[in-house]
């Protein structure tokens, strides 16, 4: 479990975004089971600021969250937020830094 730390934490970089602070986010609790990430709700509206906020189910590297085509690039070990914006709809996969650990979350 140490090299896993030790290798996600090379990838720790999170992205900083100009966001309209008129918008208020949607909030995202994200955590872990045995089947990978659990988002609560799953499902965002596109085009309006999302912020993903850390359970105490995350552990590890899954707190290193990356998205390439939802743009997230995410720190939670960090910090216990991030917030981004879907420019598109679909069905995205979501990954822990090392694609290990993955979910979906649904842009409408
Ligand atoms: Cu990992």
């Amino acid at each position: 479990m140490l090299l896993v730390l030790t290798a996600c934490g090379n990838n720790a970089a999170t992205g900083a975004m100009s966001i309209d602070p008129s918008l208020q986010p949607q909030v995202v609790n994200v955590g872990l089971n045995a089947q990978g990430y659990t988002f609560l709700p799953n499902t965002v509206e596109v085009n309006k600021p999302v912020k993903l906020v850390r359970s105490n189910s995350l552990q590890g590297c899954a707190m290193f969250i990356i998205s390439p085509k939802l743009g997230i690039n995410a720190n939670l070990m960090q910090n216990s937020e991030y917030i981004f914006v879907p420019k598109q709809t679909g069905t995205f996969d979501v990954m822990c830094s090392m694609n290990m650990y993955r979910g979906r979350l649904i842009v409408k």
